[in-house]
């Protein structure tokens, strides 16, 4: 039998009753193992990355979004709405296609990696971008749907994070326990909530035996919970995670302090070392917002707070192929040579 998508595989454990899935098959993404990035970093740990830019659109946003539209489309929804610093509005592009839905998405103008906005395009949505970050995006976004019937599909519809929380059940089901650290980037801080109530569901319920201490990282430019105020103007390399004023704040709060866990921040520099490290060390190409978890783990392994022995997970929220253009920079391009033998040898040192 082939996966039938989250809210299929997931139904009993999701606020869907029997509504027909609207769906891409999304989910049942690899935790693949990264034992010579461990080793490259000097970390007596197992650690497994979750691999989420092999969904349908290239990243998480695909488990909420299935439940977001799956419902939107039930209750007779015509049109949705998001802000998004790209992926949401990709997902949110697809599944509306997919449903027969009108798409609106607002985004910073000038600020969405190149993927993410071809692909919201692509799938016929409406795209307008605005001057400043998200969250102007998303004051647009919540005045529009005061004023039409329009469903908004930001992490404040709460099936996204219903379906968003599968991505801990996949992890405890291969892994067969809970890790020991849950490592991710935040910028909404949706993700952060939505796996701390998968994990939560699974322990009360008694399948697992324990859940992961929750770390979210921040980047340094765009660090509104670690700082603990709003930011005004957030800057990051990682611009899926540039928000100044997260929609889940206080849950991932609550996250991060049930879970004796840590949201800390790490620069933009750290991001972009671990973004080349993990695809020249493990052949994973994940987008540089992902990356700032597996900055944080190097940070968190610098601290010594990961014991030898534990068992690590690292989301990757997003594929690199996503942010072509900030791959392409990090590396100065490729070497220009006429086509001759001669000289390809001489170039490659061989
Ligand atoms: C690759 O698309 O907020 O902390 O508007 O695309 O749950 O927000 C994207 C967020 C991490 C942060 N990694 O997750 C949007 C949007 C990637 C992302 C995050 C996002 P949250």
């Amino acid at each position: 039998m082939s996966w039938a998508g989250v809210v299929d595989q997931y139904r009993a454990r999701l606020p869907v009753g029997d509504t027909q899935a609207v769906t891409l098959h999304e989910g049942n993404t690899p935790l693949i193992e990264v034992p010579q990035l461990a080793r490259e970093i000097g970390l007596d740990a197992r650690v497994f990355v979750k691999y989420e830019g092999l969904n349908p659109t290239g990243s998480f946003k695909d488990r909420g979004m299935t439940v977001a539209i799956t419902m939107a489309a039930a209750a007779g929804s015509r049109a949705v709405i998001c802000a998004s610093t790209g992926n949401t509005s990709a997902a949110a592009a697809a599944y509306a296609a997919r449903a027969g839905m009108k798409a609106f998405v607002i985004v910073p103008e000038g600020k969405i990696a190149l993927g993410k906005l071809s692909q919201a395009l692509m799938h016929g949505a409406q795209v307008l971008e605005v001057k400043g970050g998200f969250d102007e995006a998303f004051e647009v976004v919540s005045g529009v749907a005061e004023a039409r019937p329009v469903t908004v599909v930001n992490s404040i519809n709460p099936y996204r994070l219903q379906g968003q929380k599968t991505a801990a059940f996949e992890i405890c089901d291969t892994l067969g326990r809970a890790p020991d650290f849950h490592i991710l980037p935040v910028g909404n801080a949706g993700n952060i909530t939505a796996y701390w109530m998968g994990y939560s569901e699974y322990h009360d319920e008694g399948i697992t035996s324990s859940r992961p201490r929750m770390m979210g990282f921040q980047a340094a430019g765009a660090a509104p919970i670690v700082e603990g105020r709003r930011v005004e103007k957030p800057e990051t390399v990682a611009s899926a995670i540039r928000i100044g004023n997260p929609v889940s704040w206080k849950q991932a709060e609550a996250a991060r302090d049930e879970s004796g866990g840590a949201i800390n921040a790490v620069t933009d520099e750290k991001i972009l070392d671990a973004y080349k490290l993990l695809a020249a060390t493990e052949g994973v190409f994940a987008e540089p917002a992902s990356a700032a978890s597996i900055a944080g783990l190097i940070a968190l392994h610098e601290e010594k707070v990961i014991s030898a022995g534990a068992t690590v997970v690292c989301t990757l929220t997003g594929h690199g192929l996503k942010d072509p253009t900030t791959a392409i920079d990090v590396n100065g391009g490729s070497t220009k040579i006429p086509a001759d033998v001669a000289t390809a040898i001489k170039v490659m040192g061989l």
